[in-house]
């Protein structure tokens, strides 16, 4: 089903809508929801890419931003995707992953060392498993994901040092399987949370840590009810571009056509953005209150090492998927 829009004044529409520089109501009018404040680099490249395919389509397609969980917590909109409520939504993939278990294996801990071994995995083979395995849920993933970064832990308690601060502790997670084991392989007492209950759930002290990327402590302003930040960069972590993929087959290939390059283009941009943000957002986030602190993976390695947990995942994911991920960053299990 197509997805026209009448137009107002039905008895007249018809009639106005032939006249030569009238202006016509969008034939595609396309939701795009996500977890994020609008200062997020993500929010202020997603604008940018709507007006461009605004501008490219003449009008036709235009495309309306639902940030900062406006439509609910990432469940909610991993649900209106999947149903057609919303045209795009961009899960962080571990969120997505509870849908489609190896789009998590970016995420497996301390696994990439730096930018140059995710983008070429993800740019890869390893990321075009993962679209494989997202189209096979009725889902359209966009050819380039999106950074959030790479994941940083911070605490209203006490500095994380080594691994054996973190016994007992209790942080917050994303809505992950892969997030809570690894965080109780790591001895702590994970909870999962979507990211729309955060902010509160540290205000109110169910949760004395949590685990972001620094720009979204930012955005989120997380420095307001956390005091350290140790820079542990246990798990990177990217935002598939995803549609629902019946909505995407019913659009016409010449504005499929524009949308895509809009939205990787913009994502390529995004990307460059984080980059930009992760020189200065330390000094940013010390300004606001944080004390930092940074850590030698070797004790958390090898405390996963010892626990069981990368034999365990390398099972539950299978050869092939692991697989693709020792070849971007070397053998892990
Ligand atoms: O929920 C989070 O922590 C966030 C914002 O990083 C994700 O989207 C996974």
């Amino acid at each position: 089903r197509r997805q026209f829009v009448a137009a107002a004044g039905a008895a007249s529409a018809a009639g106005l809508m032939g006249m030569p520089g009238l202006a016509r109501a969008a034939e595609y009018e396309l939701k795009y929801a996500n977890n994020l404040p609008m200062t997020h680099p993500l929010n202020i490249r997603a604008q940018e890419f709507a007006k461009r395919v605004e501008t490219e389509t003449k009008g036709q397609v235009t495309i309306q931003i639902f940030p900062n969980n406006q439509l609910g917590g990432d469940t909610d909109m991993l649900a209106q995707v999947r149903s057609g409520g919303v045209t795009f939504f961009t899960p962080s993939a571990l969120v997505i992953a509870t849908l489609v278990p190896s789009a998590a294996i970016n995420a497996v801990g301390f696994a990439f060392a730096d930018y140059d071994q995710v983008w070429k995995a993800m740019d890869g083979a390893l990321g075009a498993h993962v679209r494989g395995a997202i189209s096979k849920v009725g889902l359209y993933a966009f050819e380039k994901m999106w950074d959030n970064g790479f994941r940083q832990m911070t605490s209203s308690k006490a500095p994380i040092q080594t691994a054996k601060d973190m016994d007992g502790l209790k942080i917050r997670v994303p809505v992950s399987p892969l997030s809570v084991s690894m965080f109780k392989a790591l001895g702590a007492s994970p909870a999962s949370l979507q990211f729309s209950e955060v902010y509160s759930a540290l205000q109110t002290k169910i949760v004395d840590a949590q685990e972001n990327p620094l720009p979204i402590i930012q955005v989120a302003k997380l420095y307001e009810v956390q005091k350290y930040a140790s820079l542990t960069n246990h798990i990177w972590d990217g935002y598939w571009f995803i549609a629902n993929g019946r909505a995407w087959r019913e659009i016409p290939e010449n504005f499929q056509k524009i949308i895509a390059t809009a939205i990787n283009d913009a994502g390529l941009s995004q990307r460059a953005d984080i980059k930009k943000l992760n020189e200065g957002v330390q000094a940013d986030l010390e300004k606001n209150g944080l004390a930092f602190n940074s850590t030698n993976p070797d004790s958390f390695r090898a405390k996963l090492r010892d626990s069981g947990f990368y034999v365990e995942w390398k099972g539950r994911f299978g050869d092939e998927v692991w697989g693709l991920l020792e070849g971007a960053v070397g053998k892990l299990a």
